[in-house]
């Protein structure tokens, strides 16, 4: 880490020191939630009070109101974007593009720094070096894997993180517990006609010898590699992705269990609104981890039932694939695995939700995301249409009112179009 963002960090430790109760406001995904829990815990060992608070979007009035009456704030996985409108005891720890910095407050954001907040570090990357404190190191990387920070190997601080722990990256089977239930709940990867479909399953394991009462971890080696590349085939002929069957096997780490489960079971419950119990177990509740297993059924059911929709009904063009989903947390779920698992990576993929605004979450290969940057495309559009929205290059969201869609879509597919032809 440079000498300039390790001075930031000393000098956020130090107003940490200075005072016994912070404010924390947070994004409620789960590198939002990873890292106000880092830092939650920190306090908590030091003896510090705090009070948190989840933010579905990045509400600059409502957090700007709070934090006047407030005299100590910490701010995680948000906050660059304004941070030149406040000013006092507060930390800011962000990953999102900016070139904004404030001096009034601690402003740690990885850009600044010369480094890619949308490959060298998530918030939680960021908060963990500030506690510094390897019992908290698997919420840090869960961090990572829920911001997607894994894909194309660990890079910048990530990659320090892992070797300062000295952590082995391992690929695996990304099934976790049961291997019905693990199929059957499967998102990440979706395997079209196996997702979902319980009866499909159980006929699969029984055609392939495989005892639907085992656990993944209990497989021979034999049955693993047996129902691994009857999974990949799946993915190779049924899904429109090319490259989607080997995400069958991909990087793990292992920490007191499988991060990308643990990742799985914080993302759930942040996207069924039960923040609140995800922040509890990384505070030391361990009876919470049984309900956020529960979580992610409940929500992984909701997911596969809006795939198979989309996969039925999306709208498609040269080089963008659209659709609506029914559910606003789902909007940026599904369209990370519509652009990672269902269709192919030249795509720009768009999810829409619609309520009193239409909300939009877009995703692009990496290989894409080399020639255009949808964070800056969706805040020109969105701005330009009375709405706001912005993020990184490969994954992005926007907001505009609901009457402009026609107009947002066709400025879009006119941009994409443009820079990629
Ligand atoms: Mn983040």
């Amino acid at each position: 880490m440079n000498s300039a963002l390790q001075k930031r960090i000393e000098k956020a430790r130090k107003l940490i020191d200075e005072h016994d109760y912070f404010r924390i406001l947070t994004h409620y995904d789960a590198d939002g939630i990873c890292s106000a829990g880092i830092v939650a815990r920190y306090l908590l060992t030091k003896g510090k009070r705090f009070h948190v608070s989840f933010f579905r979007n990045v509400e600059k009035t409502k957090i700007l109101k709070i934090l006047k009456n407030e005299e100590n704030a910490i701010i995680t996985d948000m906050g660059s974007s304004f941070v030149d409108e406040i000013k006092g005891n507060i930390i800011v720890i962000d990953h999102h593009k900016t070139s904004r910095d404030n001096d009034e407050v601690v402003h740690i954001n990885p850009h600044l720094f010369g480094y890619d907040g949308a490959t060298d570090a998530c918030a939680s990357t960021l908060a963990y070096y500030l506690v510094d404190d390897p019992t908290l190191a698997s919420y840090a990387l869960a961090g990572i894997f829920g911001d997607k920070q894994y894909l194309n190997g660990f890079k910048g601080l990530n990659q320090e993180l892992i070797k300062k722990l000295s952590l082995k990256v391992e690929r695996r089977l990304v099934l976790y517990g049961n291997i019905l239930d693990a199929i059957v709940y499967s998102t990440e990867p979706f395997f079209p006609g196996l997702s979902g479909r319980r009866e499909n399953v159980e006929k699969l394991l029984e055609s392939l010898k495989i005892p639907s009462s085992k656990d993944v971890e209990s497989l021979t080696d034999e049955e693993k590699i047996k129902i691994g590349s009857y999974l990949s085939l799946n993915l190779i002929k049924e899904s429109r992705a090319p490259s989607a069957g080997r995400y069958i096997v991909d990087v793990d780490i292992n920490l007191g269990g499988s991060i990308r489960y643990l990742t799985e079971l914080i993302d759930s419950a942040a996207r069924t609104d039960n923040q609140s119990i995800a922040l509890s177990y990384i505070l030391g509740e361990d009876a919470a981890f049984e309900k956020m297993e529960l979580l992610r059924k409940e929500y992984k059911s909701k997911v596969i039932k809006a795939i198979y929709k989309i996969l039925e009904n999306h709208f498609e063009n040269n080089h963008l694939i659209y659709f609506f989903v029914e559910d606003s947390y789902l909007t940026s779920t599904v369209a990370t695995i519509a652009s990672l698992y269902l269709f192919s990576p030249d795509n720009v993929v768009i999810s829409l939700y619609r309520d009193k605004m239409l909300h939009i979450s877009a995703r692009c290969s990496q290989k894409i995301g080399k020639k255009i940057h949808l964070g800056d495309i969706l805040r020109e559009i969105s701005q330009s249409l009375g709405g706001f929205g912005g993020g990184h290059s490969v994954a992005a969201g926007a907001t505009v009112p609901v009457d402009k869609e026609r107009e947002f879509l066709s400025l879009v597919e006119r941009r994409i179009e443009k820079s990629l032809s």
